[in-house]
């Protein structure tokens, strides 16, 4: 079972390693019971073998190819890790650093070249069976994510997330996948970060980069929550005998806010429900929040509009989606100030959200400029959720360091602080959260920062036939933190 026991882990909690010396500090105490560590990794920025075997290509594929200057070095996930041919080497570092579960992605094109079920390729079927197995045969759990951005390109030629039709295509190929796979697998993800596949139509910084900031982000959203939605109803109805749990991968930023005023109290919320609310909200209470209801229709109508920018579900949608996940994935790994007022793009979300969003000049920089660290936005999101959403099992889906490969010293601090904040959530905020996964097992293709930028606790040598992987310190760090923090059985 995933689902601690907080009393008696209290208990534990209080009175382990207090007083003994020979015994770990009380920081050092258990997790409850139950408590799940893992790593997670997703297709594109692993796998490579980006056509073998019959696979059809992703919009990354093709936006790279297209336009390899996008990319810091013109790197792209052609080859990448090369998990395609060496996924026994993922497992074997998995297992040696001690997790009990592997987070990674399915690369819908690898499975249905097109996108659609008329074609599989028996190639990709095979290839994500054997990581199954391997994960089983190792004793590690499998959480599978469905969707980590790689749209098949014949998807995208009809408009992709934008494109209604598109949640029927997802539900299918989502059929196939727990028809498949669904006796092994216990732990689905339907979505990684919808915010951020809606960021592609709405941005310039991911596949397909449509840029249609403040319109296309809410279409393609809007399509995602209903593709979540029927996928749902379709597990239930189909393979609940299978007894797995669904969930989104969510992710936002949190705000501090800048003062304890009513104004920027408010702004700091709506920083919250602009992101994780803006998908958490229509899965666990039903319709968008409120007030980004309230204020990108008001938007909407100064601008001339006749209708939103953020579209309406019909009444049978909101009751279609409300109550699809089985428990939280949230990810983190920063967080800003937040005070009242109308930045970014015009129309965006961030204008509509009327939040300005800053990061503190004291929080330590990171390789990456959207980064800062702040160990205290993982319980102040993990608290919003609670507050929110109820008391929802949580998992830590995604959290980590990046750096040029110079700063694991700085990783190990990163995971220290964050862990001890979610211990906080858990043992003083009485939070249910049952799982921490970190972003990343191995190094891997960071997107726009391409290979420059490394989560890795284990580090590949991308030069080498093999890629070969190296624990790094912060590895064999978490290996100690976990034996240290020894789990009730
Ligand atoms: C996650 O996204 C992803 O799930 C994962 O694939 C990724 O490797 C990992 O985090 C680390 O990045 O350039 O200022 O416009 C994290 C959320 C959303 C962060 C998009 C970067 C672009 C910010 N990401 N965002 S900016």
């Amino acid at each position: 079972m995933w689902f601690p026991s907080l009393a008696l882990g209290l208990v534990l909690a209080v009175t382990a390693g207090q007083c003994d010396d020979r015994l770990p500090p009380a920081s050092h105490t258990m997790f409850p019971k139950g408590f799940k560590f893992g790593a997670s990794t997703a297709a594109y920025q692993v796998e490579g073998g980006w056509d073998a075997d019959g696979k059809g290509p992703s919009i990354w594929d093709d936006y790279l190819h297209k336009h390899p200057d996008y990319i810091k070095n013109r790197n792209n996930g052609d080859v990448a890790d090369d998990s395609y041919h060496f996924y026994k080497d993922d497992v074997r570092a998995l297992k040696e650093v001690g997790f009990q579960t592997y987070r990674f992605s399915i690369a819908w094109p690898r499975v249905l070249p097109n996108g659609r079920t008329s074609h599989i390729n028996q190639a990709g079927i095979d290839y994500y069976m054997n990581v199954i197995d391997e994960l089983l045969a190792n004793g590690i759990e499998p959480v599978v994510a469905l969707y980590h951005w790689d749209l098949p390109t014949p998807l995208q030629e009809i408009g992709g997330w934008l494109n209604p039709d598109i949640a029927d295509l997802f539900t299918e190929y989502a059929d196939l996948m727990f028809q498949t796979y669904g006796d092994k697998v216990k732990w689905w993800i339907t979505i990684n970060e919808a915010q951020s596949v809606a960021g592609g139509y709405g941005g310039d910084n991911a596949a397909p980069v449509l840029n249609l900031h403040g319109t296309g982000d809410y279409l393609a959203g809007h399509n995602l929550l209903r593709a979540h939605g029927k996928t749902y109803r379709l597990y239930q109805r189909k393979y609940s005998h299978q007894g797995g749990k669904l969930s989104m991968a969510f992710c936002g930023a949190p705000c501090f806010p800048t003062t304890q005023t009513p104004e920027d109290i408010a702004a700091a919320d709506r920083c919250f429900q602009f992101s994780f609310g803006w998908f958490g909200h229509p899965v666990l209470k039903g319709d968008y929040p409120p007030v980004m209801r309230e204020y990108v229709d008001r938007n909407s109508k100064a601008e001339g509009r006749n209708v939103s920018r953020l579209p309406y579900f019909t009444e049978e949608e909101i009751r279609e989606i409300n109550g699809t996940v089985d428990w939280f994935g949230l990810n983190y790994y920063t967080a800003y100030w937040g005070k009242e007022g109308a930045v970014g793009a015009n129309p965006s979300v961030d204008r509509d959200s009327n939040v300005n969003k800053y990061f503190d000049p004291n929080w330590p920089a990171t390789a990456t400029t959207w980064m800062k660290v702040i160990p205290q936005g993982l319980r102040l999101a993990i608290q919003k959720v609670r507050q929110e959403f109820g008391n929802i099992p949580i998992i830590v889906t995604e959290n980590g360091y990046p750096d040029h490969g110079d700063l694991d010293e700085k990783r190990i601090d990163y995971f220290e602080t964050h862990l001890a904040e979610m211990r906080q959530a858990i043992y003083e905020d009485g939070i249910n959260v049952i799982g921490y996964c970190l972003w990343s097992i191995i190094d891997n293709f960071e997107w726009r920062d391409g290979y420059t930028v490394k989560f890795g606790i284990v580090e590949v040598d991308f030069n080498s036939p093999n890629k070969t992987r190296t624990l790094k310190k912060s590895a064999y760090w978490f290996q100690n933190y976990m034996a240290m923090h020894k789990l009730l059985e």
